[in-house]
């Protein structure tokens, strides 16, 4: 079996207890066959000088960190990662902001990652670049003479054409995205997206339906949707521990609705917006006063970006807003949660909660909407109320479908889970527990492994 090679942005730690559940499948998957995990360490040092690799070994995984300058903390990961590419590819072109330092760092940062790799790889290796801080990773390696198969995978949506050139560097960008033997996407929609802007703006043409020739490449151009562990999270679900939270959680008497939402505090996650969904439904169906309780846990993320702080305040102004119209001495219709929480007590909460609110403006799959499937009892299911703009709406088709801008669409949907008898609960619940587990971490690491592992295929004549 050929050594793996992994980089991402940030390396996962295997001693995380909230690290997302795919960081763990990596890790497991690397530890399977034995590998090396490269990227960022999560620190910033004050000049270039400072910049050195340092190597820890976990079982028969070696993790290769080193850590950015305070420049490029600032322009390439909050500068152009997270306030150019991140709204881009989530079709929020009013919040990206473009420069020409931003860029450099961008260009910078991945050159000296390649700098770094290129000799630490042997030949046989097969490299697998993840997400999109890392683009021009696979470029800057060719470019270095690495022959290896490299693949790529974006974990974020891949926005229309018509979007992605708004973007000034979309050109360099795309060329260099066209240099991965491999390129994984989380949808078909982000599969076609992309395939259209190489056949529409790089004179690419597609040999087979997943395989495109472009700049003088064949590549491989192809959904994997990202899963969970299904049964490590059910178990996590189901233990002694998270059996006590959830009387706890019904024992307070307050709520006989939990609806719970679990977010990063990310403005595609739709949070103000789920929000108006909740007071629409206390409008709506005022017997849901004093009944029914909206937890959001929404831990702080990118804060030194303008437009996460923004999100926030508006978040707080909002549910103080209902919890002051609606609340009770005895009721508070909005808990909210700035902070992360432990795996295992997210379970907990999926399972002792009646709905699961998973309404984001755009999400390149999310995963919470799969571990709120595997955490629920299967007897007496909760139900799933799923954005149409999630990744994970495409194959999800027994969830209750919403458009989250649409406050009455998901106020109504949120009734109808209310009222929706336990047969149909039970049977929608099979059918989408069926559909994580076709689609589990185990079966995305694998799937996108053997399409790296296949010898290149010949371009069509
Ligand atoms: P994210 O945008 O981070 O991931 P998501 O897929 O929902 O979104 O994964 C979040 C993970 O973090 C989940 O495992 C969740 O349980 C965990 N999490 C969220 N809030 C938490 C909290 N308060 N405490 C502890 N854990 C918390 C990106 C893309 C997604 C894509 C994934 C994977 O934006 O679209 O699904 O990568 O490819």
């Amino acid at each position: 079996m050929r050594r793996l090679v992994i980089v991402s942005n940030r390396v996962g730690d295997p001693d995380c207890a909230v690290s997302g559940g795919l960081a763990v499948c990596i890790f497991d998957g690397l530890r399977e066959r034995g590998g090396m995990w490269f990227g960022w360490n999560g620190e910033s040092v004050a000049s270039e000088d400072e910049i050195g690799a340092s190597c820890r070994r976990c079982d028969n995984v070696i993790l290769v960190t080193m850590p950015l300058t305070e420049g490029d903390y600032q322009e390439f990961y909050l500068g152009f990662c997270n306030g150019a590419l991140w709204p881009v590819h989530h079709y929020r072109l009013d919040l990206a902001r473009f420069t020409q330092e931003n860029s450099e760092a961008y260009r910078r940062v991945n050159e000296r990652f390649a700098a770094t790799l290129a000799p630490l790889l042997k030949p046989d290796d097969l490299v697998w670049v993840h997400d999109y801080h890392l683009i021009p990773l696979g470029a800057d390696l060719r470019a270095r003479g690495v022959r290896n198969r490299l693949g790529f995978f974006l974990h974020i949506p891949f926005p229309p054409p018509d979007v992605l050139v708004a973007m000034p560097e979309h050109e360099w960008l795309m060329n260099a995205l066209a240099r991965y033997d491999v390129i994984g996407f989380q949808t078909k929609t982000d599969q076609a997206n992309f395939c259209r802007f190489a056949c529409e703006h790089m004179g690419g043409e597609m040999a087979r339906d997943d395989v495109l020739r472009v700049a003088g490449n064949s590549v491989l151009a192809a959904v994997f949707p990202a899963g969970i562990n299904v049964d490590s999270f059910a178990a996590m679900a189901t233990s002694p521990e998270a059996e006590r939270r959830i009387q706890w959680l019904h024992r307070r008497g307050e709520a006989r609705v939990n609806i719970i939402g679990v977010d990063r505090l990310d403005y595609t996650k739709g949070l103000p917006d789920r929000l108006r969904s909740f007071k629409r439904l206390l409008e709506l169906y005022p017997q849901n006063c004093k009944a029914a309780t909206l937890m959001q846990i929404a831990p702080p993320t990118r804060e030194e970006v303008k437009a996460y702080a923004d999100i926030r305040h508006e978040l707080e102004a909002l549910s103080g807003e209902i919890n002051g119209q609606f609340g009770d001495f005895d009721w508070t219709p909005v808990r909210y949660v700035h902070r992360n929480v432990p795996r295992d007590t997210l379970a907990a909460l999926f399972r002792g909660s009646q709905i699961g609110l998973v309404t984001p403006l755009r999400d390149g799959m999310n995963l919470v909407a799969k571990e709120y499937i595997a955490a629920q009892d299967e007897t007496n299911p909760g139900v799933l109320v799923l954005s149409r703009f999630a990744g994970a709406a495409e194959d999800l088709d027994e969830a209750l479908i919403v458009n989250p801008y649409d406050a009455d669409d998901v106020a109504h949907a949120m009734q109808r889970a209310i009222e929706m008898p336990r047969e149909e609960r039970v049977a929608r619940h099979a059918a989408l527990l069926g559909r994580i587990r076709q689609h589990d971490a185990g079966n995305w690491m694998g799937g996108f492994l053997r399409a790296l592992d296949a010898p290149a295929r010949p371009l069509a004549a």
